[in-house]
């Protein structure tokens, strides 16, 4: 089963929200579909483009065919357009053309490897499962010309199985690995659907004091992955840097996240300039319940994994629908995790359309709609009617969906 997911930069999803919010914050959000539009088949980076994002896959092959628990195996992935031709050419982000995921079913494993362009154009990396069991394969690209896939890939490797690691929401958001001292600390309640600054401060664990000697690890000071206990959730971010953090996220997109890293670390990778020791990433965990938590940072040349579980608690509760703010003569249209209802609507060329969106709820990814041929995108808050108007001057059909194309509707103009 294939998961295409797109990234935005104006995502309204519940999670990809951190891209919208906070500009400078790269993340990719995916989460699994059937390949239908009812899935969750996330795009973000570019809301509008969802189908361009789905006229992406990448077809994976292993050699062997049966990955053997510690043997090695060769993982290959074959990128796709719609045509089934093979595309080559892959945009370079966070310093690779494809970035791989390896998680095993209960979370507890995690390994994040590159696969390097063979001849033949396929993405291969050798990798060797440590156990038998059920894992997944995230497949992070970018095609040129085309938003960020996330190709979603289960493996069963043969083997030894390990005894399943119970998934528990830490005690202490306070970890230490490798000599790394890191604590996070969400700036806000961590609920479904709602945005939150994760920052993560990190210390020398011997001496205690700030860690100031972080080093540029895939051209930022820290990486995130996140993913939620049934694996459906995928959100891939990168740090926004102290000061881009107090500008309030202000920063273009595609700026220097990390001037200081950026500027200052060598090819060999050592920071020349004490680096800065506290990293917060924007982001948002899309539903209730567990998530997985992996903070990825370099020092001395090692990459060090600090593992966070969460316990996220529900997103807001139903919002009660007040009448009155439902202005006259307008259509109401409700949009909850059953998508927009009604989801069709007959009006009349030539008239004026008046569309009163009303969202339910947050446990749902339509943060926005978006009438792309009109070129309308409004904001949806829970709980409050947002009114869309425009007169439609021909017959036809004119398409709304939330921002990554998640949930679809139209107007009926005749
Ligand atoms: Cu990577």
């Amino acid at each position: 089963m294939f998961t295409r997911i797109l990234l935005t930069v104006l995502c309204f999803s519940v999670f990809a929200f951190l891209l919208a919010a906070c500009g400078g914050t790269a993340a990719t959000s995916t989460a699994e579909s059937q390949n239908t539009a009812s899935g969750h088949d996330m795009s973000t980076h570019n809301g509008t483009t969802t189908e361009l994002g789905r006229a992406f896959k990448a077809d994976f092959t292993s050699e062997p065919g049966t990955i053997q628990a510690g043997a090695p195996a060769t993982l290959t992935f074959t990128v796709k357009d719609k045509q089934g031709t093979t595309v080559k050419d892959l945009q370079i982000v966070h310093e690779k053309p494809m970035h791989l995921l390896i998680v095993s079913k209960d979370l507890a494993e995690f390994y994040h490897v590159h696969p390097e362009q063979s001849a033949d154009g396929s993405y291969r990396v050798q990798h060797t499962f440590p156990n038998g069991g059920d894992y997944k394969l995230y497949a992070d690209f970018t095609p040129k010309d085309s938003v960020q896939v996330v190709e979603q890939v289960d493996v069963k490797v043969a083997g030894t199985e390990r005894a399943k690691v119970p998934l528990l929401a830490d005690t202490s958001l306070m970890k230490t690995e490798n000599g790394l001292k890191v604590v996070m600390k969400p700036d806000g309640e961590l609920k479904g659907g709602a945005e939150v600054m994760l920052n993560f401060q990190t210390f020398d664990a011997a001496s205690g004091k700030p860690a100031t000697d972080l080093q540029n690890y895939l051209g930022e000071l820290a990486h995130f992955v996140i993913i939620s206990e049934d694996m459906k959730d995928f959100v891939h971010a990168h740090p926004m840097s102290k000061g881009e953090h107090d500008k309030g996220g202000k920063t273009e997109p595609g700026g220097e996240h990390n001037a200081d890293g950026h500027q200052h670390s060598t090819m060999e990778g050592t920071t020349v300039k004490p680096s800065a020791s506290e990293v917060a990433a924007h982001t948002s965990f899309p539903r209730s319940g567990l998530y997985k938590i992996w903070a990825q940072f370099q020092r001395g040349g090692q990459v060090i994994t600090v593992p966070f579980v969460v316990d996220i608690a529900p997103g807001e509760r139903r919002a009660e629908l007040n009448p009155a703010d439902v202005p006259a003569g307008a259509t109401l249209i409700t949009l909850s995790a059953n998508g927009y209802e009604p989801a069709s609507v007959t009006v009349n060329k030539g008239q004026l359309v008046k569309l009163a969106f009303y969202r339910t709820d947050a446990d749902n990814c339509g943060g926005e709609v978006v009438f792309a041929s009109r070129r309308i995108t409004k904001k949806l808050p829970v709980g409050k009617p947002v009114v869309v108007e425009f007169t439609p001057e021909t017959a036809g059909e004119i398409a709304f969906a939330c921002g990554m194309g998640m949930y679809k509707g139209k107007l009926i103009v005749q």
